[in-house]
């Protein structure tokens, strides 16, 4: 009884992540000078729940965080977004001018080609992970 309950203790997990599809992921690349990076992706959520992403990791930065960018007073200002909501069926686009992954001090200086792994942690506690590749 006890093997069983482990087992289905590490099975949930596994089951509950993956909930959203990504596509077109990329970052742009920038000089080394430059702390950081902008990371762009589409999600969809074809699930019939909302999904919530609570938070954001990658091995090859010191933090990644979704922001916003927001036009006030003529300036343009960026946000952080802590909690980004997917109704579900639903496609939410972070590109140029809107919603992107702020990617902090990458540990060494980027090249387009190269992929990172991303992971996302959902406000019910499971990860997803992508590979995201750098653009010129
Ligand atoms: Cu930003």
């Amino acid at each position: 009884m006890q093997r069983l309950i482990l087992a289905l203790l590490l099975v949930v997990p596994i089951a509950a992540q993956a909930d959203l599809e990504i596509s077109d992921a990329w970052i742009n690349n920038l000089p080394a000078s430059v702390p950081v990076r902008a990371g762009y992706l589409t999600l969809h959520n074809p699930t019939q729940q909302a999904v919530t992403i609570v938070g954001a990791t990658s091995a090859g930065f010191a933090g990644v965080e979704i922001h916003r960018s927001v036009s006030q007073d003529g300036m343009l200002r960026m946000e952080a977004v802590p909690k980004l909501h997917i109704e579900a069926g639903a496609t939410v686009r972070l590109a140029p001018g809107g919603l992107h992954l702020m990617m902090k001090q990458p540990a060494q200086p980027t090249s387009p080609g190269e992929l990172y792994r991303i992971t996302f942690e959902y406000a019910d506690g499971s990860r997803q992970s992508l590979q995201i590749e750098v653009r010129k």
